[in-house]
């Protein structure tokens, strides 16, 4: 049906485009060095991203997909008929899908992501398969201001946030930023969340460095990426990738480890880097049922339902604001 692709609407929110160069600066010069995660996503790390979901050792997207299949029904009676859905960091719309397929009637989609790319080939998918819904697209960084298209159909808005994204974030800023979304979804307004639990290190830590060596090209990849985009002279092979679950505060912490004393340079910037020396790329958090509800709670939102896999792997709740 190409005659839908016309239906989709486009809000386009210009986000600035992310400074890579200033980021890497910043965060190579400091004392204990670290790049933020979001520059894991080019092309090749978002396929990279792709493989290691399919991964034996790493469990949450099948867990996840696992309990949104088994306990669609619920969540679509919880919700009701007309639902605004709006999906934060869309990508491909892989997972939406699953709910949408089980909701009476959704009235329309707002999947929100950064990149206009991904954004509006997943969009004109979703409305390829579901025509009687209204997309409507938002390009936006999510964790920024922006107005949602209004909720006009008479049904709740519902959040959609799987793949608990959220664990990228230490807890005081998931907290800021759960606050910021229930002011900015309202009242009445459901979240579906996916968050990932606390458990045993061994499981954990391999989740995070498989033995195909997946995720390991998945961290490297940043440090070709800025020689790649940037110029710097990165020499990827004398640094490892290294994943360690702090079971004490529920993080997993990676890091990329200097094989070597060695200098990176960029333009007329010096990195001195010793041997065994961290730049640190990626903090994964994972919480208690109760813990993650309490931290919900602080930032506005009830409470409503958590589901789980037999396991306890993985954790998707529905809250209220
Ligand atoms: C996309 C943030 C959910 O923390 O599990 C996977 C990213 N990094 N393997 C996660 C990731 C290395 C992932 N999130």
């Amino acid at each position: 049906r190409p005659d839908a692709l016309g239906l989709v609407r486009f809000h386009d929110h210009e986000p600035p485009q992310d400074d890579f160069r200033a980021a890497l600066i910043a965060g190579m010069s400091a004392p204990a060095k670290s790049i933020p995660c979001r520059f894991l996503y080019d092309a090749s790390g978002s396929l990279l991203f792709d493989r290691i979901c399919e991964l034996p050792e790493y469990y949450p997207t099948r867990t996840e997909i696992g309990i949104l299949g088994a306990h669609a029904a619920e969540m679509a009676a919880a919700i009701g008929p007309n639902a605004q859905i709006v999906e934060l960091g869309s990508g491909s719309s892989a997972k939406i899908g699953l709910l949408l397929d089980a909701l009476d009637a959704p009235r329309s989609y707002v999947p929100i992501d950064i990149s206009r790319e991904h954004l509006l080939g997943a969009a004109q998918a979703i409305q390829q398969r579901y025509p009687a819904l209204q997309v409507e697209a938002v390009c936006a960084d999510f964790a920024q201001e922006f107005d949602l298209p209004a909720n006009d159909g008479g049904g709740p808005r519902v959040c959609f946030y799987p793949g608990s994204t959220i664990g990228n974030l230490t807890p005081p800023d998931a907290l800021a930023f759960l606050t910021q979304w229930a002011q900015r979804l309202g009242q009445g307004a459901l979240m579906i969340i996916g968050v990932d639990l606390r458990k045993d290190a061994a499981i954990l830590e391999p989740a995070y460095d498989d033995a195909q060596g997946v995720t390991a090209r998945f961290s490297l990849n940043m440090l070709a990426r800025a020689n790649r985009e940037l110029g710097t002279d990165f020499d990827v092979s004398r640094f490892r990738h290294r994943a360690v679950y702090h079971a004490d505060t529920g993080r997993v912490g990676i890091d990329l480890v200097s094989q070597a004393d060695q200098t990176v340079h960029l333009d007329h910037h010096r990195f001195p880097i010793a041997e065994g020396e961290a730049i640190h790329i990626e903090d994964s958090w994972k919480y208690h049922i109760d813990g993650f509800q309490a931290l919900a709670a602080e930032a506005g939102f009830t409470a409503r339902r958590v589901w789980t896999d037999d396991a306890q792997l993985f954790s998707v709740h529905l809250l209220e604001v």
